[in-house]
């Protein structure tokens, strides 16, 4: 990405009511950054970079007559960052957990990724996502919805590619987090 004078701010002036940060986990090359990227971006690339660390990606979502400035916080997948990836979780307020349809290990590595969340973070917000919907599919549509219910998740199918529900996939988990905050009243400004 070249920097711009304008990601250099700290703060852009766009007016929003709330603030979270949302973090994007998963096992390597689901589809994490690809999500984040087509979200916020609008595009698709091909190529696979694994993402070393973090990357930070911000987006406004409305929510009824408030505006949640979304915090993405888009982690390696890479077994080899877990231990250091957990610091990342402190304070996420939100969470995607991604896996890939053509790869039904990633689904079963799921429950893994929750249990560091809810260590770190307790009982928050949480999208369970299966990507990469515009492939031929190993895991189906009911096993994902199985999976989720099991976990009290919703669960949505994406693809990166095409753009299917990606939006979706935030505009849902913006309105838990906005009903969230307003629950707790800990409005983080
Ligand atoms: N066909 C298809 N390919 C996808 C989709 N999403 C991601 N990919 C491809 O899958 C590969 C991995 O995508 P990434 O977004 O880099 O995966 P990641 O989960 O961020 O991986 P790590 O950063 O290593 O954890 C790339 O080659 C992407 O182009 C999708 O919805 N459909
Ligand atoms: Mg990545």
């Amino acid at each position: 990405m070249t920097p711009s004078i304008e990601s250099k701010e700290r703060d852009p002036p766009v007016p929003y009511d709330y603030r979270a940060k949302v973090i994007v986990l998963g096992d390597a090359a689901v589809g994490k950054t690809s999500i984040a990227v087509r979200f916020t971006k609008g595009f698709f690339s091909p190529e696979y970079i694994q993402t070393l660390g973090v990357n930070f990606f911000v987006q406004n979502v409305a929510v009824e007559d408030k505006v949640l400035r979304m915090q993405l916080w888009d982690t390696a997948g890479q077994e080899r960052f877990g231990p250091v990836l957990e610091k990342y979780y402190v304070g996420a307020k939100g969470a995607v957990v991604v896996f890939d349809k053509t790869v039904p290990q990633t689904l079963a590595n799921v429950r893994g990724w929750l249990d560091r969340v809810k260590s770190i973070c307790g009982i928050i917000p949480t999208m369970l996502v299966g990507n990469k919907a515009d492939l031929k599919e190993a895991v189906t549509a009911a096993q994902g919805e199985t999976f989720a219910e099991q976990l009290q998740l919703s669960y949505l199918e994406t693809s990166a590619k095409n753009g299917m529900n990606v939006v979706k996939v935030f505009t849902l988990l913006a309105f838990e987090v906005v009903k969230s905050l307003e629950r707790s009243e800990q409005f983080d400004l």
